[in-house]
């Protein structure tokens, strides 16, 4: 009997198909995310699992799954898992790390520039019919926005998506600043980035880009202290996770012009319906899709697929997240 694989929501068929040839392949269909009471029947005789961010993948799941040995995340990002536990476990975790590094970083740029350039606003004036009703074919101080050429990057956390970042920026002529845990001076000599300590990167910057993992350290690592150091002509553009942000703190920055507006893809809670930010005319918001891109999902697929099928041929996954766990147990 072939192994057994639980897929929490329909990936591309280029992952599944490379999983079928090994394993057995449930794959949870359903538009919706899988209700928790069916994911803990269903992990039930599993021996790996496909997840992804909006499920909690904690000690409650591993207990209910005594077969489960490896845990493959569709995402970069892994705050989903409780890595700890699972390694306890001697439980494989991987993630998708380089297969959405561009099309992530391409997505903080859409949202630096629509932002900037106020694109939504724009363009909602001109299908509303708005342009036509007003009769008047252009005015000199419509849509007035920020300019982004020759202008100052901050980019928090800077792993691979806030580099491919800072690669953009300098085909935009911009002073590239990075704050992250440990310096990299060999990326600091190739793309010309400055270190600076978190508060000074936010008194410079005109652009703030968020890229860091959420931590216990990240946590609301930008709230009104924070804010309140940005300058007020600045956009925020959050590609990471809500959390890192205090929505409310953020609110408030907006509406009272501490800061000039901001570009989200995450938030505090997904989906986001509290309605403070909907009438807020200074912020571009997306339904967390930084690595939406055909090539990206694929690549994620296969990566996924990668990763448990070298774990079942007794192999190290290619992209391990919790390497303490060759100490526990061994893969296969
Ligand atoms: C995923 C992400 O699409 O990779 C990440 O960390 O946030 C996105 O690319 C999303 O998390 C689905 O699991």
């Amino acid at each position: 009997m072939k192994p057994r694989v639980l897929i929490t929501r329909a990936i591309p068929e280029n992952g599944i198909e490379m999983l079928r040839e090994h394993f057995e392949v449930e794959v949870w269909e359903d538009e919706h995310e899988i209700p928790r009471e069916v994911l803990l029947r269903k992990v039930k005789n599993v021996d790996a699992l496909v997840t992804m961010l909006s499920e909690r993948i904690d000690a409650e799941v591993f207990d209910a799954a005594p077969r489960l040995r490896i845990v493959a995340n569709y995402a970069v990002g892994y705050d989903n898992i409780d890595v700890e536990e699972a390694t306890r476990r001697g439980i494989y975790v991987t993630n998708t790390p380089d297969v959405l590094t561009d099309a992530t970083a391409d997505f903080a740029w859409v949202l630096l520039l629509a932002t900037a350039r106020r694109l939504i606003e724009a363009d909602r004036f001109t299908r509303s019919g708005e342009w036509k009703r007003k009769g008047v074919a252009w005015h000199p101080r419509w849509f007035l926005g920020y300019d982004v050429y020759g202008k100052t990057i901050g980019i928090i956390g800077f792993g691979r998506i806030g580099q491919a970042v800072a690669r953009r920026a300098r085909g935009f002529g911009m002073k590239i600043l990075y704050n992250s845990k440990s310096r990299k001076p060999e990326v600091e000599k190739e793309l010309g980035a400055e270190f600076k300590p978190l508060d000074e990167l936010l008194k410079k910057s005109d652009f703030v880009v968020l890229a860091v993992p959420l931590t216990k350290e990240t946590y609301r690592m930008i709230g009104e202290r924070e804010l309140k150091l940005m300058k007020p002509t600045a956009i925020l553009v959050n590609i990471a996770r809500g959390k890192v942000v205090d929505t409310s703190a953020l609110v408030k920055a907006l509406k009272e012009g501490w800061i000039a507006g901001a570009g989200l893809d995450v938030y505090e809670e997904e989906p986001y319906y509290h309605e403070e930010l909907f009438s807020l005319k200074n912020v571009v918001l997306a339904p967390h899709i930084g690595s939406a891109t055909f090539g990206a999902r694929e690549g994620m697929a296969e990566l996924v697929a990668r990763n448990i099928i070298a774990f079942k041929n007794g192999e190290v996954p290619p992209t391990l997240v919790n390497r303490e766990v060759l100490n526990v147990r061994k893969p296969g």
